[in-house]
């Protein structure tokens, strides 16, 4: 350590020369290294030095990374680490400092940790940026010695590491200032992208702290702090902030095997889009790779395995599908190679084939295990399972047939359908309603500029005791989804959708409550989007008329007629309406139909599962929770008063 108190000797040698062709093939083709010398390329710079810092803390010897903006497009990075080794190298005559930012590629050999985390898309090293800056200066802390090295006009050495006295503390901090004349778009960051990735970096890396703050003048002084003890698991909890998980645990699987080490979480939310993320080495591999196929194979097999065992697949029932299971999920795959092979079109998917045994076995391990000692969790997993492959299959025979029918027999409006004028959707409403007389009255009373009455005759089709083919051929059903127009399954378009009110008026009677849970059962399993866009309503027709004298009130429940008879008191003549029948034309206008007088209840689907529960006992072979159930009136509908 003695040469340290006095400048090391320095040399000018072939090496330097090399050096400096590589840091100018650099500065001559930056794209190459970089990819663009827009600002996506200039936050590039700070991504390779905060990945070194990075590899420091997996090594496991740091656990703070600070990161700076400062005045006139400096930033700095610290990290509290071992700080680089500043001992000169008997063969290059150079320190490790001076290697490292001075050549091309050097960062890995003297990489201390199990990971080197650069080397996908960027992973250039910190002599890239040394390159590719006006000034960039390293000060180590080590062993209670202070040092500095500064390196100008694209990493040209001026004098080598110099010792500048004591400190207390320990670590590598770096600044720099991008070249202007490289970067001639821009030169500034922008502190939401770095504060976006530096977070991810967090998340990825759970216990390494994060520090960002935002110095610069004429710039909103900001500071973010990103530590996550539970790592991927908040990540994911994080994924679902503005979603509705179905289940209260997250999984959470990590493993290691032939130094290749393995994350992953996972947690099932009401939507049914998959937000599946993977990293190597906390870069994200947008194009997937072997992590994602070992993924894929736990997951199949382990649902299927437990789903068998536990009976939530019958005998004769088939295997649950890939995409059954990662409907509604949210998951973080991130591995750690230390070397990994980058493939496909953007250097963005992971090409080592030995670890979709590892990820496969690790995962499926973690992921039994957690259905084990889950029971409730995992039922709610197997249930979602089930509703997805139904739906899967229920979207494959709609589209066999869809393929069948002719043209004409899809696009012509059913005979039935009196249909409105305007062609704005977004006003149209059609009333599906029950019974031929009814349908009458409907048509008579309704604003035939707006307003469709779709008359259905007798009982609507169970869709879940019919075989599927027989549901299409059925032509109520078929008269209903040709006058809605979006299709079906797979293949619905809420776009087409030519009605954005779909109103099902039925009797108020135990009859009209069953057809409209035929109707929605209906709509559930094949139009499931459009009940959740909140386009299908109850209609509300009155039970009562009551009269006095010349006084007509109207009323719409039980619990209301108490208070008005109390009200009208004495010689009131009420009248019960049996059926939306009896009512004519203008009376049905006034109660039900008219948009300024009319209560309609919006039907919501907010947990298919439930809802899914619901109609399997309504529709199922137990009669008495279905009767109950009708009678107290469907608890999954809001009241909404238009
Ligand atoms: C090589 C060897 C050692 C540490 C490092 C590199 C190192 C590099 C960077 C870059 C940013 N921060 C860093 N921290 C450490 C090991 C040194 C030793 O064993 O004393």
């Amino acid at each position: 350590m003695s040469n340290f108190n006095k400048k090391v000797e320095h040399s000018y040698t072939s090496e330097d020369i090399q050096v400096l062709e590589g840091l100018e093939a650099v500065r001559k083709r930056p794209g190459m290294y970089i990819g663009t010398t827009a600002s996506r390329g200039l936050h590039h710079l700070v991504w390779e030095i905060v990945d070194n810092a990075v590899d420091e803390a997996l090594a496991g010897y740091a656990d703070t990374i600070t990161v700076t903006l400062e005045n006139d497009d400096i930033v700095t990075v610290l990290d509290n680490g071992r700080g680089i080794p500043v001992e000169v190298h008997s063969k290059t005559g150079r320190s490790a400092v001076e290697t490292i930012y001075t050549k091309l590629h050097a960062g890995g050999k003297f990489g201390g940790g199990a990971y080197k985390v650069s080397g996908g898309l960027h992973g250039v090293g910190a002599s890239v940026v040394n390159a590719l800056s006006e000034w960039l200066e390293v000060r180590v802390y080590k062993d209670g010695q202070e040092y500095i090295q500064r390196f100008v006009e694209g990493g040209k050495v001026n004098e080598p590491l110099q010792r500048l006295g004591t400190t207390e503390l320990s670590g590598t901090f770096v600044r720099f200032k991008p070249d202007s004349l490289i970067f001639t778009e821009t030169t500034k960051f922008d502190y939401d992208i770095i504060r976006d990735r530096l977070r991810q970096i967090a998340f990825l890396n759970k216990g390494i702290r994060i520090l960002l703050s935002d110095n610069r003048d004429g710039f909103e002084k900001q500071k973010d702090t990103y530590y996550y003890e539970g790592g991927i698991k908040e990540y994911v909890q994080y994924m679902n902030r503005n979603k509705q998980p179905i289940h209260d645990e997250i999984l959470y699987v990590e493993g290691i095997e032939d130094n290749i080490s393995v994350e992953v979480s996972l947690q099932y939310n009401d939507s049914y889009t998959t937000n599946l993320y993977s990293f190597a080495n906390n870069i994200n591999t947008h194009e997937g790779g072997s992590h994602e196929e070992g993924f894929r194979l736990a997951l199949n097999r382990e649902i299927n395995n437990y789903a068998r065992n536990n009976n939530f697949l019958k005998k004769d029932d088939e295997n649950f599908q890939g995409e059954d299971l990662r409907e509604g999920m949210t998951a973080i795959v991130s591995i750690k190679h230390p070397d990994p092979q980058y493939e496909g079109q953007t250097k963005t998917k992971l090409g080592n084939s030995e670890v979709r045994k590892i990820v496969s076995t690790i995962f499926g391990n973690g992921l039994q295990r957690f259905l084990m000692e889950n029971p409730v969790d995992a039922k709610i997993i197997m249930e979602k399972a089930q509703i997805a492959s139904k739906a899967r299959v229920a979207a494959k025979k709609a589209r066999e047939l869809t393929r069948r029918k002719s043209a004409l027999e899809i696009s012509s409006l059913p005979g039935k359908l009196a249909d409105c004028s305007s062609k704005d959707a977004s006003e149209c409403e059609i009333y599906l309603v029950e019974g031929n007389s009814a349908g009458g009255s409907a048509k008579g009373g309704r604003d035939s500029r707006f307003q469709a009455i779709l008359p259905l005759r007798g009982k609507v089709l169970n869709v879940e005791k019919a075989r599927l083919h027989k549901i299409f051929d059925n032509n109520e059903i078929r008269s209903m989804l040709t006058a809605f127009g979006c299709g079906i399954g797979d293949e619905l378009d809420l776009e087409k959708l030519r009605y954005h009110k779909i109103i099902i008026m039925t009797d108020a009677d135990v009859d009209g409550a069953h057809i409209r849970t035929l109707l929605l059962t209906f709509l559930f399993r094949f139009l499931q989007p459009v009940i959740e866009g909140g386009y299908v309503y109850f209609a509300q027709p009155p039970l009562y008329q009551i009269s006095k004298g010349r006084k007509h009130v109207y009323v719409y429940s039980d619990a209301e007629l108490e208070g008005v008879k109390k009200e009208l008191g004495e010689n009131i003549k009420i009248q019960r309406y049996k059926g939306l029948g009896e009512m004519d034309a203008e009376q049905l206008w006034d109660t039900t139909m008219d948009p300024a007088k009319r209560t309609l209840i919006q039907v919501t689907i907010n947990d298919a599962i439930e809802a899914d529960h619901v109609f399997d006992m309504l529709m199922g072979e137990e009669v008495e929770p279905r009767r109950e159930f009708i009678q107290e009136n469907a608890q999954y509908v809001k009241n909404l008063d238009i």
